[in-house]
């Protein structure tokens, strides 16, 4: 599915990730930044051994040594990866308190955008953040990822976001969301 917004293009493919070749890829990662499961195990298998590096300079350089707060993204180059640039950023854990966390997996999309701007990125390709190990639920999730990234569409000139789906279900429960928020 691909739909213009403001003469953005905003695509929702079924895919692997690591194989998209927009110029920055997001990585569903965990405040460590030292890699894990899912789709940040892919990535950070498809990208080499540097990529594993780039991040603790990250941490030392950019985070004091400190985790990445959740809602909140950093950018690295991609290495073996098609895409150039990976933007890792942490979703939020769906447990205990569930306050607040809409606006935390709204953040990942918005710092994840930003950070895109920031470095004249064109293209972009996110998956489906919080939506595996973390448990936040699909529905929940893939409105609040198609309404923020619309939005973001709506008020900028940017070029292209692709939201890169691992499964027929999650593609057509994003598939109806957008349709619902363009309809
Ligand atoms: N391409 C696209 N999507 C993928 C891929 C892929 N290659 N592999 C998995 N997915 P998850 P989270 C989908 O668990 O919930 C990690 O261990 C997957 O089907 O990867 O944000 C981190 O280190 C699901 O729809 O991320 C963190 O500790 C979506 O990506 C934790 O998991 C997100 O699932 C983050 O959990």
């Amino acid at each position: 599915m691909e739909v213009i917004i403001n003469n953005n293009t905003l695509a929702l493919v079924l895919g692997d990730i690591t194989k998209q070749t927009t110029e920055a890829i997001v990585n569903a990662a965990n405040g460590t930044l030292m890699g894990g499961g899912g789709v940040d195990g892919a990535i950070h298998r498809a990208a080499g051994k540097k990529l594993l590096e780039a991040c603790k300079q990250v941490r030392q350089n950019q985070l004091n040594g400190e985790h990445l707060p959740t809602g909140e993204a950093v950018i690295t180059k991609g290495y073996e990866l098609p895409a150039k640039f990976v933007i890792h950023t942490v979703g939020p854990v769906w447990s205990g308190d569930k306050k607040g966390k809409d606006a935390l997996l709204a953040n990942c999309y918005k710092n994840s955008l930003r950070l895109a701007v920031d470095h004249h990125l064109t293209s972009i390709s996110f998956p489906s953040i919080s939506t595996g190990v973390y448990h936040f639920p699909i529905d929940k999730a893939a409105e609040i990822a198609m309404k923020t990234i619309v939005a973001f569409l709506q008020e900028k000139s940017f070029g292209k976001v692709v939201m890169t789906l691992f499964s027929e279900k999650d593609y057509e429960t994003y598939a109806a969301k957008l349709r619902d928020i363009l309809a």
